[in-house]
Parts: structure tokens; C-alpha cells; sequence
């Protein structure tokens, strides 16, 4: 069955106007998770699927569905990624996946399938404003952790009202639980935000391997005094010891301990510059492909944080605040990308990621896979990250090649 062509004038716009949704000065896309601004993408999204006479829906975990959802009496092959965006992003990390899930959504749907497609959109895949990364994909896959009693975002907003806001509901969160048995597989298109597909000039990714990660908060209590009375023996300096701590965490793949490990976010208290920093709030992000290293890591990062508490006598608290597992995608899913590949002789190049995806949620409970395209300096998270337009194009339409293929045998996949 003949695919039909992506519209390229139409993914194109779509990304470079939700691109202008929680624009910052520096060019950068500011979108956290269930924020206003990641409320107005929702909102374009929503309006450009039902201008296309694609229906929607919003489940309990505040996932936005663009198609039909997951039903009983059918498998459904789920297309998606997500909208919300760290802080100072770039324009494509997650919503080029999403944007691409609609557009072949759309094309599909006048074709007679034996398997529905749809997409959607995972709420807060970055946790970068309310902490629990992947919050959506943990609720589809039914592995969200029990949230706190009253979580709350780093800058105070409750996730219960930001929830809401988003149509979602917190008491009814099991809701977004799928069925397995409702679901064919699930394809993510994603741009690399790595190197290696630009160094060998391949337009296209096919993901073997998602890292894994576990992310700990660290409070570090000292005691904060005047800067200029308080002397320097016997001070509790929390932002000393934290930056002891930083260094430390950086220092763990060198010794082997992991692929790599980041300290991204730091608060220190009071913030004042004559005044000795009391409390610092800061987060360690530790990545492996192995499991049993990556739990390893993560003991051996509290362990030099506390023994650099105790040297300078201010107290810590470490708490494993997210962690997913490293995944391998489906071997089947991987063929049949790269069949639809030959088949319009895109080159491509297997791969793993080291960023992780709500695809490694999503492993757990369906066949999983992942397409990548190029990042331009293989840089992401950042205000300049870009693909070629060509390759934006490209991966779409393998996207939606991958999924008309998979769809259209019934029982395919099983
Ligand atoms: O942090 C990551 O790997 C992804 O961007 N959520
Ligand atoms: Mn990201
Ligand atoms: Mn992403």
C-alpha cells in the first residue's frame, strides 16, 4: 500500500509556531511541564488536530491524545513523544516527535487499517518544572511511583492545581493506566541531541538502546552567619561543601562508576553575598546502560557526599528522586523501520541514546522503538538546537511509513 507523502510545508509550520510558545529572551523555548506556556502548545496542538478532524482528548495524568485513545476490541499503535521542554530549550526536543505523530496520524486515517493509529503527547517528559520526569508515560505504562503527599513544583505551584489546569486529575491518575492488551506498539521519532549521526552522515537513527538514569536530591545544611564576623575555622559553608560535591559527582566516570554523571540544578539559601550560604538544594543526575551499574553509581555518589558532610560538618540528605531503567527497543519494531527505510534508501545507523524517553517507559508494557534524525553539533537542551529541515522531513515520513506498515497486517507484532 502506497504511503502518502508528509506534508512538509505543514510540519514545518507547525514546529516553527509551537516554537514561538514560551519563547524566552535568549532565544531559547521555556515550556516546563504542566506551565502555562506548556498549556498553550497543548492548546495549538489540540486545535490543529481538530482542524484536521483528528479528535482529542486529555486522560487523567494530563496526556494529550491526538486520535483515537487506546480502546478495548482493538491494539493500537501509539506514536508519540512530548511537548514540555526543559528550561532555555531548544525548538525540537520532544514536540518534532509529537508534531510528526499528528502528521502521520492524519495521513493514515483515511486508509482501512487493521490496527488504529494514534499519537500523543506525555505530560511533563522533563520534569523540569514539577520534579517526576516522565510523569505521563510512568502513568500510561502504570509505573508512576506514589507522588508525595502534597507534590509540589520547584517553585511552589501545587501539581494537583497545575494538573488540573492541564485536564488532568490527580485523584484519578490510575485512569491513564493502558491496557497492554489494547496496545500494537509504540514508535517514537526523536532528534539524536548527540554527535555521531551528523559525524557519519546518516540521516537516520534507529535506537537499539535507551541509558538509564537515576536522579538524586541532595539537601546540604550548614549554617549560614556574616560573611565578615563569622571566621573561617569552624564554619558550616553548605555552597563549599556543595561545590566539593559537584566536583565529586563529576568525577565518578573518570573513576569508572558510570557513562556520565551532571549536577544541573543548584539553589543555595539565603543568596546573599555577605552572608554564608546556609542550605543548598541541589539535584545529580547519574546515566548508565547497565543496570547494575547505575544502582551502583548511585550508592557510591551518596557515599562521597556524606564523606564530605562529615569532613565539613554540615549535614546532607540524598533522596532517589526519579529512576528509569536502561531499556533495549524491539527487535521486530527495528526491522520494520528499517525495511521502510531500504525501501526508500534512507541510510541509517543503529544506535543508543544517551538522553532517555518516555519510549523506555512505554518498553515496559508494549514494543518499543525509536527513530532518530540528526542534531546540528550534536547539541540539545540549549536555545541552538536544530536539525536540517530535509532531515525533519525525513524522519516523518519513515515515521509514518514504519506505522502504516505495522498497522496494516492485523495480529502484526504478536
Ligand atoms: O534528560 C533526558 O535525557 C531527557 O531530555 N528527558
Ligand atoms: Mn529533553
Ligand atoms: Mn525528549
Amino acid at each position: 500500500m502506497p504511503t502518502p507523502p508528509v506534508d512538509r510545508a505543514r510540519l514545518l509550520r507547525r514546529l516553527s509556531e509551537l516554537a514561538q510558545i514560551g519563547r524566552s529572551d535568549s532565544g531559547g523555548v521555556t515550556r516546563p511541564g504542566f506551565s502555562p506556556a506548556d498549556r498553550e502548545a497543548r492548546h495549538y496542538m489540540i486545535r490543529e488536530a481538530e482542524n484536521s478532524g483528528v479528535p482529542t482528548a486529555v486522560d487523567a495524568a494530563g496526556n494529550l491524545w491526538l486520535g483515537p485513545r487506546p480502546h478495548p476490541g482493538t491494539t493500537t499503535l501509539v506514536l508519540g513523544s512530548h511537548l514540555d521542554t526543559v528550561i532555555d530549550a531548544g525548538p525540537l526536543d520532544g514536540v518534532y516527535g509529537v508534531v510528526a505523530a499528528l502528521e502521520a496520524v492524519e495521513n493514515l486515517a483515511p486508509l482501512d487499517l487493521a490496527h488504529p493509529v494514534t499519537a500523543v503527547a506525555f505530560a511533563n517528559e522533563e520534569g523540569a518544572l514539577h520534579p517526576q520526569p516522565f510523569w505521563g508515560s510512568l502513568a500510561a505504562s502504570g509505573q508512576l511511583p506514589a507522588p508525595a503527599a502534597v507534590p509540589t513544583a520547584y517553585d511552589g505551584t501545587l501539581l494537583r492545581d497545575a494538573l488540573t489546569w492541564a485536564g488532568g486529575d490527580l485523584d484519578a491518575v490510575q485512569q491513564a493506566r493502558l491496557d497492554p492488551d489494547q496496545l500494537l506498539a509504540y514508535l517514537e521519532l526523536h532528534i539524536e541531541q548527540g554527535p555521531v549521526l551528523e559525524q557519519e552522515s546518516i540521516p537516520i537513527g534507529i535506537v537499539e538502546a535507551i541509558v538509564g538514569r537515576v536522579q538524586l536530591d541532595v539537601d546540604v545544611m550548614g549554617a549560614a552567619g556574616h560573611a565578615g564576623t563569622t571566621p573561617m575555622p569552624g564554619r558550616a559553608d553548605a555552597l563549599a561543601a556543595a561545590a566539593e560535591i559537584v566536583l565529586a559527582v563529576e568525577g565518578l566516570p573518570a573513576d569508572g562508576w558510570c557513562q556520565v554523571a551532571t549536577v544541573g540544578r543548584l539553589e543555595a539559601s539565603p543568596n546573599s553575598p555577605n552572608t554564608i550560604v546556609g542550605l543548598v538544594r541541589l539535584t545529580v543526575d547519574v546515566r548508565d546502560t547497565d543496570e547494575a551499574q547505575l544502582h551502583g553509581v548511585a550508592d557510591e555518589a551518596v557515599r562521597r557526599i556524606e564523606t564530605i558532610a562529615q569532613r565539613r560538618t554540615v549535614k546532607v540528605s540524598c533522596t532517589r528522586a526519579a529512576a528509569s531503567r536502561p531499556v533495549l527497543t524491539n527487535t521486530g519494531l527495528r526491522r520494520s523501520i528499517a525495511a521502510a527505510a531500504d525501501r526508500r534508501a534512507m541510510p541509517t545507523l543503529t544506535l543508543t541514546s544517551g538522553a532517555g524517553h518516555d519510549a523506555q517507559m512505554m518498553a515496559a508494557v508494549t514494543p518499543t522503538a525509536m527513530i532518530f534524525v540528526p542534531s546540528i553539533g550534536g547539541v540539545s537542551h540549549v536555545p541552538h538546537e536544530d536539525t536540517d529541515p530535509g532531515d525533519l522531513v525525513l524522519g516523518a515520513q519513515l515515521l509514518q511509513d514504519t506505522a502504516l506498515a505495522i498497522a496494516s497486517h492485523p495480529g502484526s507484532l504478536r
